[in-house]
């Protein structure tokens, strides 16, 4: 059988943490969907077509190859994972605190539709990296470019850092 993955996420904006979990997870999987989710939880910087797009380009940066990148605009991740055929979530866990906010909903998503959910642990070298922190390092003028793909500094701090 063809095995489908989604790695979902807010993606605001992409980070080398994140793209070590979709190339990863593109070694395990012979399908993999990259969801865009739209987090009402969270402060947005970016819109969601951004997101995506600068997903696209940093997959294509690092010649990984075969992954689809998509949005979802409303519904539950689980209604997503039955119409592509997907039977797993995939999640990055950097600590025992996304390990807290991941398990319940891992239990959901399972409850509701049978999905799985795996969690990969993070690299060393990224696992202090998130989406947050860098919206506040360049919103300060601080350097982003050792924590995201080149596309995102590109787009984020066209003109370079302000500091550093
Ligand atoms: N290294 C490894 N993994 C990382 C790193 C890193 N440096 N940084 C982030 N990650 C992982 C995170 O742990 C997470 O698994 C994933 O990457 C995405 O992270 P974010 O911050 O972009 O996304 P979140 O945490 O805001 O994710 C949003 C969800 C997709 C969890 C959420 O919006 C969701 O589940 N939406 C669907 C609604 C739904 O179906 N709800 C009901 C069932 S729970």
């Amino acid at each position: 059988a063809v095995r489908i993955a989604v790695v979902p996420g807010s993606f605001d904006p992409v980070t080398l943490g994140h793209l070590d979990v979709i190339g990863r997870t593109a070694r395990l999987f012979d399908r993999v969907h990259v969801l865009v989710t739209h987090n009402p939880g969270k402060q947005a910087l970016l819109e969601v077509d951004e997101r995506v797009r600068l997903i696209r380009e940093s997959l294509a940066e690092a010649g990984v190859d075969g992954v689809e990148v998509d949005s979802l605009s409303s519904g539950l991740l689980v209604d997503y994972c039955r119409k592509v055929g997907a039977e797993a979530l995939v999640k990055g866990l950097r600590s025992s605190t996304d390990a807290a906010y991941e398990t319940p909903m891992a239990m959901v998503n399972r409850d509701l539709a049978g999905v799985e959910t795996l969690f990969l642990v993070a690299q060393p070298a990224t696992s202090h990296v998130s989406s947050s922190l860098i919206r506040q390092v360049a919103a300060l003028g601080g350097d982003i470019a050792p924590y995201v793909p080149r596309a995102v500094a590109a787009a984020l701090q066209p003109e370079g850092p302000v500091r550093g």
